[in-house]
């Protein structure tokens, strides 16, 4: 799914891959002297390093006219380029089929690497490095595997050096969808894996070729395969390797060539020396990433999460910590929803005999705060926050909820007096609601006032991407002193998007919050309260905010606090104010009175929290609404 930047950016990669790899392999077999396990290390290598892939072949291999191939590809860096190709073209697929199947089998990241490191060693030597030395030297399969096992050693050692920290960081950095074979990103880190494996490979294979250890570019003319073809026809085998190789000498334009042997004057210890370093810079690449990030993490543990910037994660954080805090996936979403809808709307029970029947379903929607800001949510009935469930005290009621969440959840009723198992904590008093479940939650309603519903699984998550709403309970006897000529209910939260993407609002690394809403919308897209002179208004602050406290405060004269967390105040504990802190999971009735005309606030007085992304529109943001009073 295309929803960042990079994923248009290796759209755009693959496609100059595909170009570049079809290139490639029109022109070997077309136009190139050379052996075809040459042609297919080109060919394999472009598939992995795409444009950079045709760059090197066009400068160092492309016969540029007729006839010149062999003189062209004589400098010793072409020489280093060819025996890497070869080197990498057997490495990098093995490398790649194991990363691809330990991904898909769900190991570990660094079992991953491990057995990245044997398949890449083992198809390179067994297939690509062995057999090309076959059919460019002639020899029993096994002596060749033999031959070329310890410059395979090297080369593969400082290949895997290069790719392994590339792999490492990459696809356990903050977007992890780089652990998942099904995601573009996951082969876009490949590709540059091995072109950062081709480029710590190549100086060694300098080395090797100038040592005489492996083999470097080569031509191999039509018409000689042809006399090739006639000799062996005509030949006993003995004599037929004899001429084989003769004619591989002349066109190779080497003259120490004895047998099977490339002489080559190396020593042992210049031989032990390099291959100590090999194996130095291979376990630096291999070991220096754990230092970093967790490579006990498997790419199921992660399940592609993208993580927001500057959350902290280091090698111990778990995956489970990651999940909580990873992005909501834009391919969940459901639903998408404009200004023209609204949350905190009322559910009108069913009625079943004498309980009201109240139907609540979770699923993920793309919900508008702003003129073209969404944020993507977790949503009851496809609102933020969830409907406003009106009850009366002493009623009856059912409360279905049936979770379309990708995770499980659960339903608290905060406040009310209720019997355990219908309380809602998951995994303690009930088990928690899998995807695609309905859990019957049945109460007799006792108490009257001001309550909320939120999710009690995965809260910090959860309730953080909008699953609350308001439960307004009504007194069976209804108190004058409480009633006002408008009443108004305000739930606060905090939300954090950044770079089109919705992360859990939370107070830790990464998880500050950048937008803040009343009632699922940012000033100047909150409601406006219309009233006149000497009109009062019942407000309803809900803390449904999951990690922040918001001194709320409303301008033109104080307010009476009326009743705290649902309780009614008694006559003599009411007091005046004009800013209430509404703590997470506080709720504060206030009546305000109307006394001169004009636009009155009500806001946090958090500065911050009155910004949308850190910008006034109109005179602030966020946490803002205007009473608006007529004389
Ligand atoms: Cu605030």
């Amino acid at each position: 799914m295309l929803i960042q930047p990079i994923d248009y950016f290796l759209v755009v990669w693959f496609v100059l891959v595909a170009a570049s790899t079809a290139y490639v392999a029109y022109d070997q077999f077309r136009n190139n002297p050379e052996p075809a396990v040459m042609k297919w290390g080109f060919v394999l290598v472009t598939l992995y390093t795409g444009p950079l892939g045709l760059l090197v072949y066009v400068l160092a291999d492309k016969e540029p006219r007729p006839g010149e191939h062999e003189a062209f590809i004589k400098p010793l860096w072409k020489q280093g380029i060819g025996s890497t190709i070869h080197c990498v073209a057997g490495d990098a697929t093995g490398i790649i089929v194991a990363a691809a199947v330990t991904a898909l089998l769900g190991l570990p990241m660094w079992i991953d690497l491990i057995v990245e490191y044997i398949a890449g060693f083992a198809f390179g030597l067994f297939i690509f490095q062995a057999l090309f030395m076959k059919s460019m030297m002639g020899g029993t399969y096994w002596q060749n595997v033999r031959k070329s096992f310890l410059p395979e050693f090297i080369s593969m050692n400082f290949m895997m050096a290069g790719m392994a920290p590339v792999m490492g960081f990459l696809m356990m950095g903050r977007d992890m969808r780089a652990m998942d074979p099904l995601e573009l990103l996951f082969w876009g880190v490949m590709s540059l894996g091995v072109i950062v494996g081709f480029a710590t490979a190549y100086p060694a294979n300098i080395w090797l070729v100038q040592q005489r250890l492996k083999h470097g570019l080569m031509t191999e003319r039509k018409e000689e395969s042809a006399a090739r073809e006639n000799v062996r026809k005509a030949a006993k085998p003995h004599e037929q390797k004899r001429t084989t190789h003769a004619r591989h000498q002349a066109a190779a334009k080497e003259n120490e060539h004895k047998g099977h042997m490339m002489a080559s004057d190396v020593t042992g210890p210049q031989l032990a020396a390099v291959a100590g370093i090999s194996v130095l810079a291979l376990a630096l690449g291999m070991a220096a990433p754990a230092n970093w990030v967790n490579l006990t993490l498997s790419a199921r543990d992660v399940a592609g999460a993208m993580m927001p910037p500057g959350m902290i994660m280091d090698r111990d954080t778990p995956a489970a910590a990651m999940l909580d805090m990873s992005a909501v996936h834009p391919r969940l979403i459901t639903a998408d929803y404009g200004l023209d809808a609204r949350g905190d709307s009322e559910l009108k029970p069913l009625i079943d005999g004498d309980t009201k029947v109240f139907n609540l379903e979770t699923s993920v929607v793309r919900w508008t705060i702003l003129p073209g800001v969404t944020v993507d949510a977790y949503a009851f009935n496809g609102q933020v926050p969830g409907p406003r469930l009106q009850m009366t005290e002493g009623d009856k009621v059912r409360i279905n909820v049936t979770n379309k969440l990708p995770e499980s959840t659960s339903v608290h009723w905060h406040g009310l007096i209720l019997p355990n198992e219908m309380d809602g904590p998951a995994e303690i008093t009930q088990k928690p609601i899998e995807p695609g479940e309905t859990y019957r939650y049945e109460f007799t309603v006792r108490q009257s006032g001001t309550y909320f519903y939120h999710s009690h699984d995965h809260v910090d998550r959860q309730q953080a991407l909008g699953l609350y709403g308001a439960l307004v309970i009504d007194q069976d006897k209804p108190d004058v002193s409480l009633t006002a000529d408008y009443e108004y209910v305000i739930m606060l939260q905090e939300w954090l998007k950044r770079e089109g993407l919705t992360y859990p609002a939370m107070p830790m690394d990464g998880g500050q919050p950048n937008y803040f809403t009343i009632n699922g919308r940012s000033y100047p897209s909150t409601d406006t309260v219309q009233m006149r002179v000497g009109e009062t208004v019942k407000v309803r602050f809900i803390g449904s905010s999951n990690g922040f406290i918001h001194p709320m405060h409303i301008h033109g004269g104080p307010f009476v606090v009326v009743a705290r967390d649902g309780m009614t105040l008694p006559l003599s504990g009411r007091f005046e104010a004009d800013t209430i802190n509404v703590g997470p999971g506080q709720r504060y009735d206030v009546i305000w009175k109307a006394l001169k005309p004009g636009k009155w606030l009500i806001h946090c007085h958090i500065g911050h929290h009155t910004t949308n992304n850190n910008v006034e529109t109109e005179g602030g943001g966020g946490l803002m609404m205007i009473l608006n009073v007529t004389s």
